[in-house]
């Protein structure tokens, strides 16, 4: 006992130190290292050869200047990144992030996340993230193809199908990675599986638009299931209204969920009649094509809509929540534990605090992890390398089987090395241990590189 205090506190002061710039990357470290520290502890191998101290430095950070110019003629100038966190089970995997906030510190977080997270899917992808700072909101479809092409005209010397494969995540969808890899299928004058997340038409998988949303629904499922529920007749809470939140929404409404929210940036719609598919085919029309906001939908269907506030208040069984880092603090999970909610999985990649999580563990609300919860979408990106690399494509109901079959796995490898004495799964150290083994054992296997 006294052992582990000692190498806890020798390493949460060295890396706090080593990272002191870095808030997020350290939450996600300290998150991770609460639950892998007692386990490293049981484990000398480990201990001795300072695993979880190299997982937690990347392997490369890559850091460059996108310049390009706006429909005004003026030089706009960027900041482009990517983060090879980790390569020892296969290539770096990881998405893309446009979004005015992204700095070292998200992107490394997000690339020390997407190491355990992909290792539990199962497939040969190891760690990545990459992104910029430029804000696609507002921007026309010339700026947007001119960011595009300016950026991957660098990232294209540190990218390849056997090397590192990036794919969208907040702001960039469909839209960007066509623009994107019609830069890197010029630059290189080769067509390969670069990047996932592509058009049907040019090496894409079906399902991959709907993955993250539908695992996590499919995930939860597994959770109900395990204490013999299920979703049906279900209120749940979803944050967010992108790619992630659209299809959590859908697959919710196939399994007889009802929904009651939506959220963006400014704010979120309660709908006490829940959202139905025609409402929902509004919100798709909306993010996707209008690029709109949503209280817009308050106002077509005549439901409130709360400005800057996130939707934790409103009583659920279930929340989701699908939009962005820390959206989910201490209170907001006081309000979901009053109110009964007694299931939270994380679309997003932590969306909750260390207080709400700590909130979750003390009300022993079943929380599930982004890492776990939202693999879905890395899973059958890793699907989309296997078809490209077959040069086939599965059918719709192929993929969706396997997608199915991972997050069951998922769901077995946190049972497994989550549960407690008393039958409780803590689904936060099943996902933590269970996504690091087989990382670690790969690290020790190929010796210090
Ligand atoms: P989108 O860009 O499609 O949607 C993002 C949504 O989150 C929008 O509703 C957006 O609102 C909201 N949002 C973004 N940033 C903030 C912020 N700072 N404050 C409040 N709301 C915000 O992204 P995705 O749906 O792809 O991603 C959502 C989450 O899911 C992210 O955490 C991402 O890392 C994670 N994820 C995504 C996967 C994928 O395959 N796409 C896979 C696994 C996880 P607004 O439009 O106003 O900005
Ligand atoms: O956070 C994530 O897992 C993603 N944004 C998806 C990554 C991918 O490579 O599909």
């Amino acid at each position: 006992m006294e052992e582990t205090l000692e190498i806890t506190n020798d390493f949460v002061s060295s890396i706090s130190l080593r990272h002191a710039n870095e808030p997020e990357f350290l939450q996600a470290v300290f998150e991770v290292s609460e639950d892998l520290i007692p386990y490293i502890e049981k484990n000398p191998e480990y201990t001795k050869h300072k695993i979880l101290e190299c997982m937690t430095e990347p392997e490369r950070a890559i850091i460059f200047r996108v310049p390009w110019i706006n429909d005004k003629g003026e030089i706009e100038i960027n900041r482009g990144y990517r983060i090879q966190m980790n390569s020892a089970i296969g290539p770096y995997k990881g998405g893309l992030r446009f979004h005015p906030s992204v700095n070292l510190s998200i992107l490394k977080f997000l690339a020390f996340e997407q190491i355990l997270k992909n290792s539990l899917t199962g497939l040969p992808m190891g760690g990545g993230k990459g992104g910029s700072d430029f804000d696609p909101k507002g921007k026309s479809e010339a700026e947007i193809m001119k960011f595009c092409q300016s950026f991957m005209t660098e990232l294209s010397k540190y990218i390849g199908p056997n090397t590192d494969v990036p794919a969208g995540d907040i702001g960039v969808g469909g839209r960007e990675i066509g623009y994107l890899f019609g830069q890197y299928r010029r630059l290189r004058g080769e067509f390969s599986g670069v990047l996932t997340g592509k058009g049907l038409e040019f090496g894409g998988s079906l399902i991959r638009p709907e993955a993250t949303g539908y695992g996590l629904v499919y995930f939860v499922e597994e959770m109900l299931q395990h204490k013999g529920d299920s979703l049906k007749g279900k209120q749940v809470v979803v944050s967010g209204s992108g790619n992630v939140a659209q299809y959590t929404i859908q697959k919710c409404l196939e399994m007889g969920a009802k929904v009651l929210t939506a959220s963006d940036s400014e704010g979120y719609i309660y709908d006490p009649a829940g959202i139905d598919e025609e409402k929902l085919a509004f919100i798709y029309e909306l993010k996707n094509v209008k690029r709109g906001r949503i209280k817009e939908y308050a106002k077509k269907y005549g439901c409130d809509f709360v400005a800057n506030e996130k939707p934790w208040s409103v009583k659920c069984d279930v929340a989701l929540p699908c939009a962005t880092q820390n959206e989910l603090d201490e209170n907001g999970a006081m309000e979901l534990v009053k109110n009964g909610c007694h299931i939270v999985g994380e679309g997003a990649n932590m969306p909750s605090t260390p207080g709400a999580i700590t909130v979750f563990q003390d009300n022993r609300v079943l929380y599930a992890p982004g890492k776990a919860a939202n693999a879905g979408g890395v899973a059958v990106s890793g699907l989309e390398m296997s078809q490209n690399s077959m040069r086939y494509n599965w059918t719709r109901e192929e993929v969706d089987a396997k997608l199915k079959w991972i997050m069951q796995n998922i769901h077995k490898t946190c049972v497994k090395f989550g549960c407690e004495e008393d039958g409780f799964i803590n689904y936060k150290k099943g996902a933590n241990i269970g996504g690091f083994v087989k990382v670690a054992e790969a690290m020790l296997a190929q010796g210090l590189v």
